[in-house]
């Protein structure tokens, strides 16, 4: 039987453009923008509610870095190193507040490591991340029985895709949410969605989904 699970990675107000935070006057917003991650949002609550009342398995992620890290730059490249973002503790390193997370959430937390110069950094993908137990998201995931993983969140091209094809080569089913989520950079969006394709990870929107659980 498919086991279904809803993951959001990294819907952090770091990610979220400068104009939201102005918005809704709060701090953290726009440390590293995501173009249009805002309008994420509306689709993350819809995905939500729905796995919500059929009880599947829902679970978050969040970059937690530590303040200094190699994974941080102050002459970033955008692709390897970045502005300072997402610092555990800090307001940037909160999920968009008009996400309604439901109570069943389960929430991971990764790239808390302090990363050196030229060191593989592994703090893009969820799987990586743990859970308040210590727990690796995949191994939680095998652990509950889920079969198929629908993801969405920031960024498309970096969080998203790498957690996607660690998920994929677990096994899973997985499914990209692709109005649940938006990337960084044309160039990297398009090599991602390539690597989709030749991992045979769907593309699907978040209507379609919807439509889907209804029927099924
Ligand atoms: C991310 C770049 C740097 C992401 C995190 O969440 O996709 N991207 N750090």
């Amino acid at each position: 039987m498919k086991r279904l699970a809803l993951g959001i990675i990294d819907a952090q107000r770091g990610f979220m453009p400068a104009n939201e935070g102005i918005r809704l006057n709060l701090p953290g917003f726009g440390e590293l923008p995501v173009e249009r991650g805002e309008l994420i949002v509306p689709n993350i609550n819809k995905l939500f509610k729905a796995y919500e009342i059929l009880e599947h398995t829902i679970f978050t992620t969040q970059d937690w870095h530590p303040g200094v890290t190699a994974h941080f730059s102050e002459q970033p490249n955008f692709t390897t190193t970045w502005p300072i973002h997402c610092v555990g503790g800090t307001p940037g390193a909160e999920l968009h507040p008009a996400i309604a997370i439901p109570r069943s959430t389960e929430r991971f937390r990764k790239g808390m490591e302090v990363l050196k110069r030229g060191e593989d950094d592994q703090s893009y993908s969820g799987n990586n991340g743990i859970n308040d137990k210590g727990i690796q998201l995949g191994k939680r995931l095998l652990e509950l029985g889920v079969t198929e993983v629908t993801l969405g969140g920031l960024a498309l091209d970096y969080c998203v895709g790498k957690t996607a094809l660690d998920l994929r080569r677990m096994d899973f089913d997985v499914v990209i949410a692709i109005d649940a989520t938006s990337g960084i950079a044309e160039e990297s969006v398009n090599s991602m969605l390539k690597q989709f394709n030749e991992h045979d990870i769907k593309i699907t929107s978040t209507d379609e989904i919807l439509v889907q659980m209804e029927t099924a």
